[in-house]
């Protein structure tokens, strides 16, 4: 039998959090600024402010120099992480099959559903009136095209794309534009001539399988709306923008080696995920919230991937000193971005084959017989509470 995924994607999330708070800004250009005041980066952007040029990610003062009426607020997480949840709930209350991919991101298994369009209308008006964000939903054949779908809508769309229809609807796009292939990957297709949609679909799978392996054939078949069957994008993680994990302390913690053993603990848990997933990942940030609801965050970009939780605590812990007062903390985040299929290929093992295998054989045991069942000494004796926000791409 066929498949349908129906995406709900809730727009501009963080800012429609706010909008429906203080009705007054809608319609206008309007900011969620995460990070210290003087160094804040615009995590979400209103529709309207992104007419004027403004994009998630730039840092504040770009933002008020490209519109200078933006109205800019500082986001409170754990109110997101509290609209998400109940929203997720909803869906999970009403659906069987839910797969909740982010912060603000649910694919839902449709397949059964005879008039989805009707039920992603019934989605909306409810998500509306309960919660007052808009949001859109894309329908397709496969994850990946459900996401197109929503992508092309948005804001406030709703578009089913049928398997017979792709071509038509998805064949200029640029092969960037399809959720899984990275600029890399982009790069990589187009110097042998591939660039839009429609190239993958005439190109013959062997040539791409000769180019790129196993991921040739993915291509092609996220192109074609034929991946559902043995591949999810959950399972497989090549749409993950990141992973990473979060914990609020029991209590304020202040002293440096108990945060760094959180922080290791978090590193651990982030490193096992990713090669459960078969990733890896060329950028690690992390961030902080203390008590007094201040924060600030912080990643980096590498040229040779990450593979393992040693690397990844490495890495999050030459960052967290950079941007860490001395105050008393109250969430430490973790994550891994940039992620790629993990290839292990001997140039990026160099010396790392030891530790690669160990981490691996670790993962073996944690497995067979509980999490943390071998874990390093400095983790002894911590204790953990629960994460308040859902990473990025994967459920908790
Ligand atoms: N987010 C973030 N940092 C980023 C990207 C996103 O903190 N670099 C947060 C803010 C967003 C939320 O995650 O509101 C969801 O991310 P999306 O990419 O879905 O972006 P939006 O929901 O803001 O916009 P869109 O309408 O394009 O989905
Ligand atoms: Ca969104």
């Amino acid at each position: 039998m066929s498949r349908k995924f129906l995406l709900v994607d809730m727009d501009a999330f963080f800012v429609s959090c706010e909008v429906a708070a203080r009705p007054e800004l809608k319609g206008k250009p309007v900011g969620v600024v995460t990070g210290a005041q003087r160094h804040g980066v615009v995590a979400s952007v209103s529709y309207e402010a992104r007419k004027y040029g403004v994009k998630a990610g730039m840092p504040t003062y770009k933002a008020k120099d490209l519109c200078p009426s933006i109205v800019l607020i500082p986001a409170d997480i754990v109110k997101y992480a509290y609209i998400s949840e109940s929203i997720m709930d909803y869906l999970r209350e009403n659906f069987n099959k839910v797969e909740v991919f982010s912060v603000d991101e649910a694919f839902i298994d449709v397949s059964d559903i005879p008039d989805p369009v009707e039920t992603g209308k019934e989605i909306k008006k409810y998500i509306k009136e309960h919660f007052h964000i808009p949001l859109t939903v894309g329908i397709g054949p496969s994850r990946v095209i459900a996401k197109m779908a929503c992508e092309l809508s948005k804001p406030d769309g709703l578009m089913e794309i049928k398997e017979n229809e792709i071509l038509e609807k998805l064949g200029d796009l640029d092969v960037e534009e399809i959720p899984g292939i990275g600029e890399r990957s982009a790069e990589a297709l187009r110097s042998i001539g591939i660039r839009t949609v429609r190239d993958l679909w005439i190109t013959n799978e062997e040539v791409l399988v000769r180019k790129f392996g196993i991921r040739g054939k993915w291509f092609k078949d996220m192109a074609m709306g034929k991946d559902a069957g043995y591949f999810t994008l959950l399972e497989n993680g090549l749409q993950m923008k990141s992973i990473g994990h979060s914990e609020t302390f029991p209590r304020d913690v202040i002293n440096p080696d108990e945060i760094r053993a959180y922080l290791l603990y978090l590193c651990e848990k982030t490193g096992r995920r990713m090669r459960k997933h078969n990733l890896m990942g060329y950028g690690v940030s992390v961030y902080i919230r203390y008590s007094d609801f201040t924060g600030n965050g912080i990643s980096k970009k590498f040229s040779k991937p990450v593979i393992t939780s040693t690397e990844i605590y490495q890495n999050a812990l030459f960052l967290l000193n950079r941007i860490l007062e001395i105050k008393p903390i109250r969430l430490i985040g973790v994550s891994v971005f940039d992620l790629e299929p993990l290839k292990l290929q001997l140039s990026l093992f160099e010396n790392k084959e030891r530790e690669i295998r160990l981490e691996f054989s670790l993962d073996t045991i944690n497995d067979t017989y509980g999490d943390f069942t071998v874990k390093r000494a400095r983790l002894a004796g911590l204790k953990i509470s629960h994460s308040v926000i859902p990473p990025r791409g994967i459920p908790r």
